[in-house]
């Protein structure tokens, strides 16, 4: 039963247990949603947080989200990160269950209708509608949260928080945000030496190629 997956005695799904204990649980309100919340998994892999990923919907389960809400602080769960598009209540929800904090990642809902005709990623207002439902939470159960399908970002706020107890993790923060300066002056020196108008050349070119 998928609601044993939540709350099997031990904590975790037996296939967790073959892996190192999950620090962060990426949750999301569909599978739809898994596109997008890949991007916080991506990161965290680089950075070799463990973490898990499920399904949990507000309004389809509301059941459901409370019992991983029991489930995410049993597991020693230390941040969660919250997914969903819509009216995307599933982060606050979760938020009001738990003192776990809580990422929101505000999703441009994908609509199936909409992909047939190829008019892709059309939520009726743009995703604010679930930016505005996470970062308007009432008092007293807050979200916080990251821009509009920017999962990596979560990724990332999960990691520095992470990092408060991990001399290791931040040792690995300041080596990835070293590596992006690198990466801007190497840019910035190539468009000196070459100028602005052959570097943008070069740079469309790129990007046509990919
Ligand atoms: C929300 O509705 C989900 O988080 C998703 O972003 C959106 C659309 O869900 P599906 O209709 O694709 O399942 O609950």
């Amino acid at each position: 039963m998928i609601a044993n997956r939540i709350i099997t005695p031990g904590g975790a799904h037996p296939a967790m247990a073959r892996k190192k204990a999950p620090l962060v649980g990426i949750i999301m309100g569909s599978s739809s949603d898994s596109e997008v919340m890949h991007g916080a998994a991506e990161m965290l892999d680089g950075f070799g947080v463990p973490y898990e990923a499920q399904i949990i919907s507000a309004h389809r389960t509301p059941d459901r989200l409370v019992k991983y809400a029991r489930h995410a602080e049993k597991t020693g769960l230390c941040v969660i990160i919250a997914g969903a598009g819509g009216a995307a209540h599933l982060p606050g929800m979760i938020a009001s269950h738990t003192y776990i904090p809580v990422i929101g990642v505000p999703i441009m809902a994908y609509s199936k209708v909409a992909a047939k005709t190829n008019r892709a990623y059309l939520s009726s207002f743009g995703g604010l509608d679930s930016l505005l439902s996470m970062t308007e939470m009432p008092t007293g159960s807050p979200v916080a949260c990251v821009g509009i399908n920017k999962s990596a970002n979560a990724g990332i706020y999960a990691v520095k928080i992470l990092a408060i107890g991990s001399a290791a993790l931040q040792k690995k923060l300041t080596a990835y945000k070293d590596k992006q300066s690198r990466a801007v002056i190497k840019e910035s020196d190539t468009l000196y030496t070459s100028g602005l108008s052959k570097f943008t050349a070069r740079r469309r070119r790129l990007k046509k190629g990919r």
